[in-house]
């Protein structure tokens, strides 16, 4: 009698799962930086599709080295969810996907930040949309395809970075912050073209902790950047004339 009790119990609840409930969203944890705009604009996205996100303001590299994605595939923000890593401005449908169909896989990365892609688009970017991958990262550290982007414009479209040498087309900014220790500079910059970044507010590396004694928050300044081992470097930096 107990038993049989107990078997329609177990019979209910199954019946229950598989006809009414909605898989439950695990919880989401996203490293990035305080200073990071993009980064807050993909979380209120996240958190408008119902993911519950918990937010850890301590920057995204060495999550990013811990959880095993390779720097190559590096963005702005680094997420956890489901034991799947996901970087960069992936859209909350594609991780509700990844999620769905749990690949064999290390996770889900948009390397660096395509205009158009969630978090990064909008009037903000004059609406441009380019085209972008969504990869899907293996843990051999290989990826493949998960989805694509078409954009908007003609593809083949990139704007262009100045000659073929060493030299890097300078950009303006207003310094924000000076971590000195940490060997950080928060920017709010204009136009970075050789990489492919719209004007924002944003933390960058920087080759030499030494510049960072000659500049301070309020600064106007001129600088050149470029990603180094996946991350965003300062490589020069001189007061505006
Ligand atoms: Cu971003």
């Amino acid at each position: 009698m107990q038993r049989r009790h107990l078997l329609h119990a177990i019979g209910l609840s199954l019946v229950t799962t598989g006809a009414f409930a909605q898989p439950a969203l695990p919880p989401l944890q996203v490293w990035k930086d305080p200073n990071c705009g993009c980064c807050n604009d993909w979380v209120a996205l996240l958190r408008a599709d119902g993911f519950r996100v918990e937010v850890f303001d301590t920057g995204n590299t060495a999550v990013r080295q811990r959880l095993g994605l390779p720097a190559r595939y590096g963005s702005c923000h680094t997420a956890l969810v489901g034991g799947y890593v996901v970087e960069g401005h992936v859209a909350p449908g594609e991780i509700r996907r990844l999620l769905a169909e749990k690949p064999e896989a290390l996770g889900l990365a948009v390397p660096g930040m395509p205009v158009g892609s969630p978090g990064m688009d909008g009037p903000e970017y004059g609406n441009r949309r380019d085209a972008y991958d969504v990869l899907l990262v293996l843990r051999n550290g290989g990826s493949r395809v998960f989805h694509h982007h078409a954009g908007t414009k003609a593809s083949g479209f990139k704007p262009t970075s100045g000659d073929a040498g060493s030299a890097l087309p300078s950009a303006e900014a207003e310094v924000r912050k000076v971590d000195a220790r940490a060997g950080k500079i928060t920017l709010k910059h204009g136009d970075i073209p050789n990489l492919d970044m719209p004007p924002m507010t944003m933390v960058f590396q920087v080759s030499d902790p030494a510049m960072l004694g000659h500049v301070k928050a309020g600064d106007k300044v001129r600088f050149t950047a470029d990603k180094i081992k996946g991350a965003y470097t300062v490589m020069s930096i001189a007061p505006a004339p």
